[in-house]
């Protein structure tokens, strides 16, 4: 029933087509008059699967964000970030069960999300795949991969699909907190010794790149956008999702007295749209399909959590089995 897709793969139409188009159309109206999807309601299996393969990806994505992030726990400047950070770290975590929960609305288990994940046959977000050497790496991804994110997930939450615009929704508030401890965080630095200034400048000048290209491939080359859009799954193309963050934290980075590696990057007011140097969609495309600079530490690291973890998932089944009451 769940199927994936291959990066930059035109879509099969052909299924769409074998659709009932009475039914195709009904559909498309609901979707339309602003209604929610619901997962007992009838669907086009092509949007079965696309929201399958676009949950399972951002439900990896929190998970796996988690590690860089993550790995700073113990190394944080202090009681009070340590707390903050491994609350925030938590969060993602959680935010990866929600998705999983709404991907498994849509028929696929949640064991099969985790062996794909695990033995590279899906995807995460392109950003994690990098390093996070310094404190100041950990900061960048809590304010602006966050902030990212929130632009991305605000506008999709308006989606149509139900349970994963309930996630999202949820996801959302959480995040906001996050923005503002990753704010605090880089604005410390920014505030700091010179040394200070320098790492975080340095941590920009190392996510700058990946960042850009975390909102996805430009328009003229995403694969999935148009459908998506028309299904209203997603609520924004990746090039205007990129733009409206341009729009909302360059000027916040500027404040800061930081800059940005881009010797293209100017605001084109004419037009009202931000000009940048366009992103190297070879080394994206080599990331996201598993030849990045961390790609193998991360699935190792999920691999190793996923092998420790086996004991307790088959105890919880075994103690819920026990106490399952048959039904008359
Ligand atoms: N990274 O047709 P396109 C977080 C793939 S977690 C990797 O434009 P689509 C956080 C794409 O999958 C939040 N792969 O795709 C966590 C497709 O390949 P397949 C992460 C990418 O789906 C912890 C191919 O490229 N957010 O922030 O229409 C700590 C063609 O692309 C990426 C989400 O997951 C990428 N960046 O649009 C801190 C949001 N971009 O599947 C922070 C939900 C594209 O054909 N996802 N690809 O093999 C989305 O909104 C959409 O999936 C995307 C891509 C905008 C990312």
């Amino acid at each position: 029933m769940y199927g994936g897709g291959n990066v930059f793969e035109p879509m099969k139409v052909k299924e769409l087509a074998d659709e009932d188009p009475i039914l195709l159309k009904e559909f498309q109206d609901r979707i339309d008059r602003g209604e929610k999807i619901e997962p007992t309601d009838w669907m086009p299996e092509l949007y079965r699967k696309q929201l399958i393969r676009m949950i399972e990806q951002h439900a990896h994505s929190e998970i796996i964000g988690a590690l860089p992030e993550g790995t700073w726990i113990t190394r944080a400047p202090g009681f009070k970030r340590k707390m903050a950070l491994m609350a925030k770290v938590q969060d993602e975590v959680g935010h990866a069960q929600l998705l999983y929960s709404a991907a498994e609305t849509l028929g696929k288990p949640r064991e099969a999300m985790i062996d794909d994940l695990i033995n590279g046959r899906s995807k995460y977000s392109n950003i994690f795949n990098y390093p996070a050497f310094t404190w100041a790496d950990s900061c960048f991804i809590s304010w602006l991969v966050d902030a990212g994110a929130i632009v991305n997930q605000l506008a999709n939450a308006k989606g149509s699909y139900g349970p994963y615009v309930r996630a999202l929704d949820r996801i959302c508030k959480e995040e906001s907190f996050h923005l503002k401890y990753g704010h605090d965080c880089v604005a410390s630095l920014a505030a700091g010794t010179p040394s200070q200034r320098k790492w975080m400048q340095e941590a920009i000048d190392r996510w700058w790149a990946p960042m850009m290209m975390f909102f996805g491939p430009s328009d003229k080359i995403s694969v999935h956008s148009e459908i998506l859009i028309k299904w209203k799954v997603k609520m924004a193309s990746n090039d205007a999702m990129r733009q409206q963050f341009l729009d909302m934290y360059v000027p916040k980075i500027w404040e800061l007295g930081f800059t940005i590696p881009d010797p293209l990057l100017r605001k084109n007011e004419e037009e009202d749209k931000w000009e940048i140097t366009e992103p190297d969609w070879d080394e994206f495309k080599r990331v996201i399909n598993g030849d990045g600079p961390c790609n193998k530490e991360r699935l190792a690291v999920r691999r190793i959590a996923e092998e420790r973890g086996k004991w307790v998932r088959e105890a919880i089944n075994r103690k819920s089995e026990k106490y399952m009451v048959p039904l008359a």
